[in-house]
């Protein structure tokens, strides 16, 4: 399988991410690319290649034009205002202010572009985010070309971002984007599945109205985990995209067992609306160490998982969320990835 990086994703290093009531050292951190690659290189999975440039277009495919813009100057913006550290959300429009407008004041504007408080924006955040997307849409460009799977070692990540929000570490929605493309180029139904421990609200929220992207998320249940207020099971899609958006809500302490019992079920529907592509939303943080996640997923776990996504038989995109076990993340994105090449050369 061909690996698309570029050490540019690193270019964003924030300092500081809210936690448990402390300004922490971000969980999304640029280590995780080093030891992912790393284990890429040492396993033999396949050729690591640099992304190619796409531009801003395929992001305004999915992303709207201000939200862009915002992202694009919000650091400078932010040091202009003289502010001391890191641009770090802390107010936003509520549900008790009905008609609210956007305001001029980048501490505004940074509140009304956010969906949760977590996440800083710092220097090159917008440069690392161009560079994510540019891996994921060279991985799609390739899986497109080629029929061969293809994996895209995005980050920053992408699934928590919706068309005008930012959040969960997430600033452009990688994996909607590719989704969005692979359209572009004459798929007429895309499949992304998200397997990251954390509901993927963004790329729920993009293409919720749709059927010609069907998304299947497997998470933690939002009545207890990270984003808490979207990813129930009873939000299966509106209007045209009605059962075209699956959630499989788990409890903390999900297993294997459980977990991949919810994952044929999606698999099986992605089948039966007769997807053309898959985009995978790979994070490993349902790992039983995962230091943010509650899911009980072993190492040894993973190559099955790749396992069971070859047996769709679809040309794979597989793209990087979340995973901030650092120390196990190279073996367990790998795990995945090496399950799936060997499940397709037992049938080649
Ligand atoms: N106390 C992704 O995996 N906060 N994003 C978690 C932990 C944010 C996760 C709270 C988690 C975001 C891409
Ligand atoms: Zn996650």
């Amino acid at each position: 399988m061909l690996t698309f990086h570029s050490e540019s994703t690193k270019l964003r290093r924030a300092k500081t991410e809210l936690n448990e009531g402390l300004l922490m050292t971000p969980f999304e951190c640029p280590e995780r690319v080093d030891l992912v690659l790393e284990r890429v290189r040492a396993s033999g999975l396949g050729p690591v290649q640099a992304p190619t440039r796409f531009g801003l277009e395929p992001v305004l495919a999915v992303h709207d034009r201000d939200y862009v813009e915002f992202l694009a100057s919000c650091w400078e913006e932010w040091k202009a205002a003289g502010m001391a550290g890191e641009a770090i959300p802390n107010i936003w429009p509520s549900r008790s202010m009905p008609g609210v407008r956007i305001p001029e004041h980048i501490e505004g504007r940074l509140g009304h572009y956010a969906q949760t408080g977590e996440t800083s924006i710092c220097a090159n955040t917008f440069e690392a985010a161009e560079v994510s997307k540019d891996i994921a849409l060279s991985a799609l460009g390739h899986t497109l070309e080629s029929g061969e799977p293809s994996f895209g070692l995005c980050r920053p990540p992408g699934h928590h971002a919706s068309s005008n929000q930012f959040g969960g570490y997430c600033f452009f929605n990688n994996a909607a984007i590719a989704a969005e493309q692979a359209l572009r180029h004459g798929h007429s139904r895309v499949a992304v599945l998200d397997i990251d421990f954390h509901h993927g609200n963004g790329t729920q929220e993009i293409f919720y109205a749709r059927d010609d992207v069907i998304v299947v998320s497997l998470h933690g249940d939002p009545l207890h985990c990270f984003p808490y207020y979207l990813g129930h099971a009873d939000e299966t899609g509106s209007g045209r995209g009605e059962g075209f958006n699956v959630n499989y809500p788990m409890p903390p302490g999900t297993d294997y067992a459980r977990w991949s019992a919810a994952l044929d079920e999606g698999l099986a529907r992605i089948r039966q609306v007769g997807a053309e592509l898959l985009v995978v939303s790979l994070g490993v943080d349902t790992f039983e160490h995962d230091p943010i996640s509650s899911f009980k997923l072993r190492s040894d776990d993973y190559p099955d998982v790749g396992r069971r996504l070859a047996a769709l038989g679809l040309p794979t995109v597989f793209l990087l969320e979340g995973g901030y076990a650092v120390e196990e993340i190279g073996i367990n994105v790998v795990n995945v990835l090496s399950g799936f090449d060997a499940a397709l050369a037992r049938v080649e």
